[in-house]
C-alpha cells in the first residue's frame, strides 16, 4: 500500500492553520532567545532512523505470541510497511535486516522496491543466537566464544556471509550481538570465552570491506543468566579497540542494569571516538523492548543531550547508525513504531535547544542551579510544532497516527494479507 502526495496534502489541509499558529508562536519565542529555528528544523528533517525488519509484526514473549492481523510475511511486505511509516513520518528512511530471518531472494528487485519508498539499507544484523536449519554445528553453548573451533568457525563464516549480503544491498555496517555466556557458575572459563570472542571478532573485522564498520553490541544478561561474554560497554569498547579502526561499540538502551547512567556511557564512548550505533527502545526492568520514551523520556533527553554535544565536539566518531529495537505484543506495530519515532525526534529537538555556551559558563562558575535550569528549560519546552514543521518540510503528515487511522491502513492490510499472516523474527 502506498500513500499518495494528494492524500497527504488533503490530510494536512485540515490541521495546517492550527499548526501554523503554534509553530509561529514557538518559533518567535525561541528566536528571541537566540535559537536558530531553521537550523533545528533542518537537523530534525535530516535525522533518519532505521526500522528493523523484525519489528513489523507482533513481538512474542517466551510465554506466547498474539499475532496482529495483516502482518507482513515477506521482506517485500516489510519494506512496504516501512514505506507507509516513512511517507507519514519522513523519519524512517532506512531498514535494518536480520539475517537469516530476511535474506532477499532477488537483490535488484528488493533494492528497487526500497528505492521506490526512499528507503536505504542500514546495518545488517547477524544471528548466532539461534540454530539455523541444516546447520552442522549448534550454538547451544555459544557461538564466537564457543570452546569448539568448528562452532566458532561456523559463526565467523555466518558473519562474513551477512557482510556479503549487506554489500549487495548497499549496507555499510554489520551489528554483532552475541548471546554467548553461561547460565551457571563454573560452566565457562571467563578468560577463554573472552579470548575466543576477541579472536573471532578480529577475523570478522578482517573480512570487512574498507568502507564498512562493525558494531559490537553489549547486553548484561538474557538469554544467559549467570554471565554474558560481552556484558557491558567496557567489554565492547575493549573488543572494538582490539579489532581495530572499523570496530565500534553499539548502545542499546535496554541493555543496561537498572539505574545505569547511560548518558555518561554515551559521552565516554564519544570522547574516545568509539560510538558507532544506537538501538532505541525503553524499559522498566530489563531488555523490555517497549516503545521509545514511554517510561523514561527525561533519561532519553539527557542521552540526546550528550549525543548532540558529541556530534558537535567529537568529530572522531563516525556518522552514527540509529535504529529502533523494539517490538511487543499489544499494539499495532506500525502505530507503535510511529510513537517511537516521535519520541526520538522529541528528545533530539529538546536537546538541540540546550544552550551549550550558557551551560558551559554555568558549569565553569559551578552554578549548579543555573545548570539545571538550562537543561530543564529545554526539556520542558513543547517542541511538537518543530517536529510537525520538519515533517511538513519533507512532505510528511502533520499527525501521522491520526492519518494512519483515518486511512484505515491496518484494515486494508488485513484485507490483503489476512488475519493470520505472521512475520518472521523472534
Ligand atoms: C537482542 C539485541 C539485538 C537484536 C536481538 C533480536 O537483545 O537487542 O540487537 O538483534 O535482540
Ligand atoms: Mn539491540
Ligand atoms: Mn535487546
Amino acid at each position: 500500500m502506498k500513500i499518495s502526495k494528494d492524500q497527504l496534502q488533503d490530510h494536512n489541509k485540515k490541521g495546517i492553520n492550527q499548526h501554523k499558529e503554534s509553530f509561529d508562536f514557538l518559533a518567535s519565542s525561541l528566536s528571541k532567545n537566540g535559537i536558530q529555528v531553521d537550523e533545528i528544523i533542518t537537523k530534525l528533517a535530516d535525522f533518519q532512523v532505521a526500522i528493523p525488519s523484525w519489528a513489523l509484526g507482533a513481538g512474542g514473549t517466551r510465554f506466547g505470541r498474539f499475532s496482529y492481523g495483516g502482518e507482513p510475511s515477506t521482506l517485500e511486505e516489510k519494506i512496504d510497511d516501512i514505506g507507509v511509516i516513512h511517507s507519514l513520518t519522513q523519519t524512517a528512511g532506512a531498514i535494518s535486516l536480520h539475517i537469516p530471518w530476511d535474506i532477499p531472494k532477488d537483490y535488484n528487485a528488493i533494492k528497487e522496491l526500497a528505492h521506490s519508498h526512499n528507503i536505504v539499507f542500514d546495518a545488517v544484523n547477524s544471528n548466532t543466537f539461534q540454530d539455523q536449519k541444516n546447520a552442522k554445528e549448534s550454538y547451544k553453548f555459544g557461538s564466537l566464544a564457543n570452546v569448539s573451533k568448528a562452532v566458532r568457525d561456523q559463526a565467523i563464516e555466518h558473519n562474513n556471509d551477512v557482510v556479503d549480503i549487506g554489500e549487495k544491498l548497499g549496507s555499510k555496517s554489520i551489528t554483532v550481538w552475541l548471546a554467548d555466556g553461561s547460565c551457571f557458575p563454573g560452566q565457562n572459563n571467563f578468560q577463554t570465552a573472552l579470548q575466543n570472542t576477541q579472536d573471532s571478532l578480529k577475523e570478522i573485522h578482517t573480512h570487512l570491506p574498507n568502507d564498512w564498520k562493525m558494531f559490537i553490541e553489549y547486553k548484561p544478561y538474557e538469554p544467559n543468566f549467570y554471565s554474558t561474554v560481552i556484558q557491558d560497554w567496557g567489554t565492547s569498547f575493549m573488543l572494538a579497540n582490539a579489532c581495530g579502526e572499523k570496530a565500534f561499540s553499539l548502545v542499546d538502551l535496554g541493555h543496561h542494569l537498572p539505574n545505569t547512567n547511560i548518558e555518561q556511557i554515551v559521552s565516554t564512548l564519544m570522547l574516545k571516538g568509539k560510538l558507532g550505533g544506537f538501538h532505541f527502545n525503553d524499559s522498566k526492568y530489563g531488555d523490555d523492548d517497549i516503545t521509545v520514551g514511554c517510561i523514561k523520556p527525561y533519561a532519553l533527553f539527557l542521552i540526546f543531550n550528550e549525543l548532540v554535544y558529541g556530534m558537535e565536539n567529537n568529530k572522531n566518531n563516525p556518522d552514527l547508525a540509529w535504529m529502533i529495537d523494539a517490538s511487543h505484543n499489544v499494539k499495532d506495530p506500525l502505530e507503535d513504531l510511529m510513537q517511537s519515532l516521535e519520541a526520538i525526534q522529541d528528545a533530539y529537538a529538546k536537546a538541540l535547544l540546550v544552550d551549550q555556551k550558557l551551560l558551559k559558563a554555568a558549569q565553569q562558575d559551578n552554578d549548579v542551579v543555573k545548570c539545571q535550569e538550562i537543561i530543564q528549560n529545554a526539556y520542558r519546552t513543547d517542541v511538537r510544532p518543530l517536529l510537525q514543521q520538519a515533517r511538513l518540510a519533507r512532505g510528511g503528515a502533520i499527525n501521522p497516527i491520526e492519518m494512519y487511522r483515518m486511512l484505515d491502513v491496518r484494515g486494508k492490510l488485513i484485507q490483503k494479507r489476512g488475519e493470520n499472516a505472521i512475520a518472521t523474527g523472534l
